[in-house]
């Protein structure tokens, strides 16, 4: 596939949201609505960056992208221009497949400039397919290899407590990811080390690489397994805005046990051809599907 085939000339410009939205080290002050068209331009830079790659992951970028876009842009505090500020909330892309959605969100918060999410999968991009700690700024783990994310999630947590700081770890996982047995030794470590600062979301969307999840390893009952684990568990519509918001809220007071957010959601939710639709799981569109997508998201 040659490069030029890809080259579209699609432009993502709609919602007049500022692309570095001002420092704020409590809470932005959007509303449900600009946080839902906000969400809505974040997945239109995930299908243009990865139909402009030509490969890519949009499915799993598109399910997450309501949580990421409440978590950057009501709940989490952070500082772009100094991305290793010592105090910020740490978000750990678990699934680091999902890359796309990251990068997006770190475009959008003034991490690096919206320009560049096109580079994605370039030879000697700071953007590669899976998220790399050590090139991009904003992103707090190199991940790909699923299963890890909670385990480093909790060491991360667990450091602001050796060094009496009070940010949050906030952890996303995928639900097929939950098949990994690291995952649930994690959850127990979690719990048993009364980790408050830390909130897992379980991305549940019902399908993994290549078909649903109830076929390939059946995670039900997902709360009851939590709650087993001495979670403090909280079961959403990961497509609501306003209870995601409210979700992360009440992790954040409860006190003496971590809590998760079981998120339902919808892969590829946003693009009509793509929701549940498992061949785009880790394929690109088309530069006439992006464009269709691009319209729907519009
Ligand atoms: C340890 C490991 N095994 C297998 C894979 C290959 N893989 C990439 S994505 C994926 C499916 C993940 O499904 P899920 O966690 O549900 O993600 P989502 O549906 O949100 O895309 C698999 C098996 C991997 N990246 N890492
Ligand atoms: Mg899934």
């Amino acid at each position: 596939m040659t490069r030029e085939k890809n080259n579209l000339n699609i432009h993502t410009t709609s919602t007049p949201i500022p692309s570095t939205l001002p420092l704020n080290k409590n809470k932005f002050t959007l509303s449900t609505k600009e946080l839902t068209e906000l969400a809505k331009k974040l997945r239109r830079h995930v299908i243009t960056m990865i139909a402009t790659a030509g490969s890519g992951h949009p499915g799993g970028s598109l399910s997450a992208a309501d949580i990421i876009a409440v978590l950057y842009f009501k709940v989490m505090r952070y500082d772009p221009q100094n991305p290793q500020w010592p105090e910020r909330d740490r978000f750990i892309l678990s699934k680091g497949h999902a890359a796309p959605i990251l990068y997006a969100a770190l475009a959008e918060s003034g991490y690096f400039s919206v320009e560049e999410l096109t580079t994605l999968r370039k030879l000697n991009s700071r953007l590669q397919g899976h998220t790399d700690r050590t090139t991009t700024p904003g992103v707090e783990m190199s991940a790909g290899a699923l299963g890890q994310g909670l385990s480093f999630g909790i060491g991360t947590a667990l450091a602001a407590r050796l060094d009496a700081r009070d940010y949050q770890v906030y952890v996303l996982l995928g639900d097929g990811e939950c098949d990994e047995g690291q995952i649930w030794e994690a959850a127990m470590a979690a719990a048993h080390f009364k980790v408050d600062n830390l909130v897992a979301i379980v991305d549940h969307n019902k399908q993994q690489l290549d078909g649903w999840t109830q076929d390939i390893m059946n995670l039900e009952p997902l709360t009851e397994k939590w709650r087993a684990f001495n979670w403090n568990v909280i079961e959403i519509d990961g497509h609501n805005i306003n209870q995601i918001q409210q979700a992360l809220e009440e992790a954040k007071t409860i006190k003496g046990k971590p809590s998760v957010i079981i998120a339902h959601t919808i892969k590829g939710k946003g693009v009509s051809f793509m929701e549940n639709n498992i061949d785009f799981h880790g394929k690109a569109p088309t530069p006439e599907q992006a464009e269709l997508a691009l319209r729907e998201l519009s």
